[in-house]
C-alpha cells in the first residue's frame, strides 16, 4: 500500500525534551530518596504524565493516592515548563525542517501524536506548527503509548488508513503503539531498545523515502 502520511512523535524525535522531562522527574523522585538512572530514564519516554509519576512512586515504595499524584504532576509540570519556555526554533533536531519540507514537497500528509498534553505549546516554540494537517496529543487521547489509540486518530485525522502511515517514534511504547494501531513503524534512537521498528535511524535526517 502507498504510503501517504508520516506520523511524527514530539519528545525524542523532533526535539530533545525528553532531558527536560527527566530532569524534573529525577528532581521529584530525589525529594522521595531515589535517585533516576539510565534504564529509568529509557523506559520513561514516551509515558504520559500519570504513568511516569506511578513509576517513581512505585520505585519509591509510595502508595500513589489520588491528592498526591495530582500534586506532584502539577509540580512536575511546573518544572518542565520552566525549561520549555527557554525553547526556541533553535531547539529543533538538525534536519527536521529538511525533512518536513521534503515530506510537502512528496505530497505527504503530516501529523504529530505525541503523548504530551504540552505538545502544542512546544510546537509553538519551536515555530513548526503550520507543518502540521493534524496534531493529536495527551489532551484528546485517552489511553496512552502502547495503546494504539494515539496513532489511530492521527491516521483518522489525516483521512488515511493506519497502513497508509509511518510513525517515527523514540520510545518502545511508542513502536508498540505504532504496531498495535497498524502503522509502519520506523525508529528513531537506539536499535537496541526499539525491537518491532522496520528500521531505526539516528535522525528524522537520516530518512530516505523509499515509497
Ligand atoms: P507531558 P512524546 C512524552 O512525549 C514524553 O516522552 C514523556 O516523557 C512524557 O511523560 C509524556 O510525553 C507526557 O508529557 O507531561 O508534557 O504531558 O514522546 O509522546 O512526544
Ligand atoms: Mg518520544
Amino acid at each position: 500500500m502507498k504510503v501517504k502520511g508520516y506520523i511524527l512523535d514530539l519528545d525524542g524525535v523532533i526535539c530533545d525534551t525528553a532531558r527536560f522531562h527527566f530532569q524534573a522527574w529525577s528532581r521529584l523522585a530525589l525529594e522521595y530518596g531515589i535517585t533516576l538512572n539510565d534504564e529509568d530514564h529509557e523506559k520513561l519516554k514516551g509515558v504520559d504524565r500519570e504513568g511516569s509519576l506511578r513509576y517513581i512512586l512505585n520505585k519509591a515504595h509510595i502508595s500513589p493516592e489520588a491528592d498526591l499524584l495530582l500534586r506532584d504532576m502539577e509540580r512536575k509540570n511546573a518544572w518542565y515548563l520552566d525549561m520549555v519556555a527557554q525553547m526556541s526554533p533553535a531547539d529543533l533536531f538538525p534536519g527536521t525542517l529538511d525533512f518536513l519540507r521534503q515530506a510537502k514537497e512528496n505530497d505527504m500528509r503530516i501529523a504529530l501524536g505525541s503523548a504530551s498534553r504540552n505538545a502544542g505549546l512546544v510546537l509553538k516554540k519551536l515555530n513548526i506548527e503550520p507543518w502540521f494537517d493534524a496534531v493529536v496529543d495527551g489532551n484528546i487521547v485517552e489511553n496512552g503509548k502502547p495503546h494504539p489509540e494515539t496513532f489511530q486518530k492521527a491516521a483518522t485525522l489525516l483521512h488515511l488508513k493506519p497502513e497508509e502511515c509511518i510513525v517515527f517514534e523514540d520510545a518502545p511504547s511508542g513502536i508498540q503503539a505504532a504496531l498495535a494501531a497498524g502503522c509502519i513503524a520506523i525508529g528513531i534512537g537506539n536499535p537496541d531498545s526499539l525491537k518491532g521498528a522496520r528500521v531505526v535511524l539516528p535522525s528524522l535526517a537520516s530518512f530516505v523515502p523509499r515509497h
